[in-house]
């Protein structure tokens, strides 16, 4: 027995064949979610797979599945005329023995290369995952190869994928590949939802004569595994609300004894960029999580130039369109939670200091005339010494601290954009290797308001809309909670619209 065999034993496998450039290695990537290139190569010039490779589906550290890349059917025909002049009268179960003959005969040969890499794990006992791409046309040449696949008798699906839009024969081809195979499953490497993915998973299971526990187990884990990660995802939106709305920006106004007027303009234009910067950073770092939870961040054009662009916009009004609460929503949430949508902006002045007040007023209106006409308004000016967080008269000077903005949908439009984010990221198959940049502005450019918050119930918006406030006032929250519980099932009901 040959070392793959004996693994064979322990660990159910399958070869994924099929002729050149049909997607097998897209339909593995994203089965196994491999995002990167440099272990599964994906290409557009044919024979991009140029040898059989193991490509394990590890859970939990134990590799329960073993899947075999191979190179694809390049000679079929002329093999499978060899195979008829040598088979004579065998009946069809002892068809095998021809085909290892023929892998016998040309190993190490220049002619059948191809056919032999990935005849020889069938040989060994694999099962076949054979790919077909139904956006072109069944061609009788096509038979060759279903026809050695059929002599070898090993247990075998057809995957049916579509890899051009809009051009569709997969009636035609599901009647053919029913003479051949077992079992005709479709399976698109860019489009494939976990629920596709764990329906894969069990028609593996239909067609596994050996009737292999491991992929029932698999099956479980991986369900097990996608709940804890929606659990987790929820946790990192909960914590970048919570960071971004208790985040202050901060600048010390040096006490001028000349009794000039501080450059309020220049301070407060400071102070706001020092904000909203730090803040698209919080949200990039947040969003870099979300990517690596769902095994994205492999891939090699997630690079900083696409976390830049992801992150550009969170204040631009074309995002406040998309994005966020109607005036009408955000009315009712703040009525109900006891924040009226002025109740960021608290600009009286504590007068503990000669002369303070007036600064800070000052600032405080330069900052509102700077953002007014964009629908993010002002932002919050803590006045020293009632701020929340103890902004302070030193000697210094004053420190005066910004944020959270005044607009109440701020919250909202944090969130809907993570909503956003999190689905683009679970639609976004591993087999794909094209760029991966969430443009934001794409969608908001198309005008209409997407965010998936304003599709919450009015009672969610109501408790969100009062720990929004409790974080805004400074005021630290539970991590788990009412609000926890709205994320979480806001993250499954998109799971689920993105499976259908
Ligand atoms: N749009 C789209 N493109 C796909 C899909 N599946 C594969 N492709 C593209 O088709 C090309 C070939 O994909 P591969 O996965 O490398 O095909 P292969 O069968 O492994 O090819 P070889 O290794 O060369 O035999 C690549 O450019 C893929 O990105 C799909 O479902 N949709
Ligand atoms: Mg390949």
């Amino acid at each position: 027995m040959t070392a793959s065999a004996s693994a064979s034993a322990s660990v159910p496998r399958f070869a994924v064949v099929g002729r050149v450039n049909k997607g097998k290695s897209s339909i593995l990537a994203t089965l196994v979610e491999e995002a990167s290139n440099e272990r599964i190569r994906i290409s557009s010039v044919p024979g991009e797979t140029t040898r059989c490779q193991s490509i394990p589906l590890v859970l939990g550290g134990e590799t329960l599945i073993e899947f075999l890349d191979t190179p694809g059917f390049n000679k079929a025909r002329p093999a499978l005329d060899w195979m008829i002049k040598r088979a004579a009268k065998r009946p069809d179960a002892a068809k095998i023995e021809t085909v290892k003959e023929f892998v016998a005969e040309h190993r190490g040969k220049r002619e059948f290369v191809d056919e032999c890499l990935l005849l020889e794990p069938v040989i060994d006992g694999a099962g076949i995952l054979y790919v077909v791409d139904a956006s072109k046309p069944f061609r009788p040449d096509f038979t060759a190869e279903m026809e050695i696949l059929r002599w070898t008798g090993r247990p075998r699906m057809a995957l049916i994928n579509l890899i051009t839009e809009g051009s569709d024969f997969r009636a035609e081809w599901r009647q053919h590949l029913g003479e051949y195979f077992n079992l005709t499953r479709e399976f698109n490497a860019h489009q494939a939802r976990f629920a596709e993915r764990i329906r894969l998973l069990t028609s593996l299971a239909e067609i596994d004569e050996a009737r292999h526990p491991n992929i029932a187990k698999t099956i479980q884990i991986l369900g097990r595994e996608w709940g804890q990660r929606r659990g987790k995802a929820a946790d990192v939106i909960l914590q970048l609300l919570e960071t971004c709305l208790s985040h202050r920006a901060s600048k010390t106004i040096p006490r001028d004894e000349s009794g000039r007027e501080p450059d309020k303009e220049l301070i407060s234009r400071e102070l706001q960029d020092a904000y909203t910067r730090r803040i698209k950073d919080i949200e990039a770092a947040h969003h870099r999580q979300m990517v690596a939870l769902y095994r994205h961040q492999d891939y090699e054009a997630v690079d900083d130039e696409g976390f830049a662009r992801l992150a550009t916009d969170l204040f631009a009004e074309e995002t406040w369109q998309a994005f966020g609460l109607n005036k009408n929503q955000l009315a009712v949430a703040g009525a109900v939670a006891g924040a009226a949508s002025g109740a960021a902006v608290d600009l009286a002045t504590g007068g503990h200091t000669v002369g303070l007040g007036t600064i800070v007023g000052m600032i405080a209106g330069a900052a509102g005339a700077i953002l007014k006409g964009k629908d993010l308004a002002d932002l919050k000016m803590n006045i020293p010494g009632t701020g929340p967080l103890g902004s302070q008269v030193n000697a210094g000077g004053v420190v005066v601290k910004a944020g959270p903005p005044k607009n109440p949908n701020f919250p909202w439009v944090l969130l809907d954009r993570a909503l956003f984010h999190f689905e683009q990221i679970i639609t976004r198959t591993h087999g794909r290797r094209d760029a991966f940049v969430v443009d934001f502005a794409k969608m908001a450019r198309e005008g209409q308001r997407i965010g998936r918050s304003s599709q919450l119930r009015a009672e969610e918006r109501r408790v969100l809309q009062k720990w929004f406030l409790a974080l805004s006032e400074g005021k630290p929250q539970p991590e788990t909670g009412p609000a926890y519980d709205i994320i979480a099932r806001a993250l499954e009901e998109i799971e689920n619209g993105a499976a259908s």
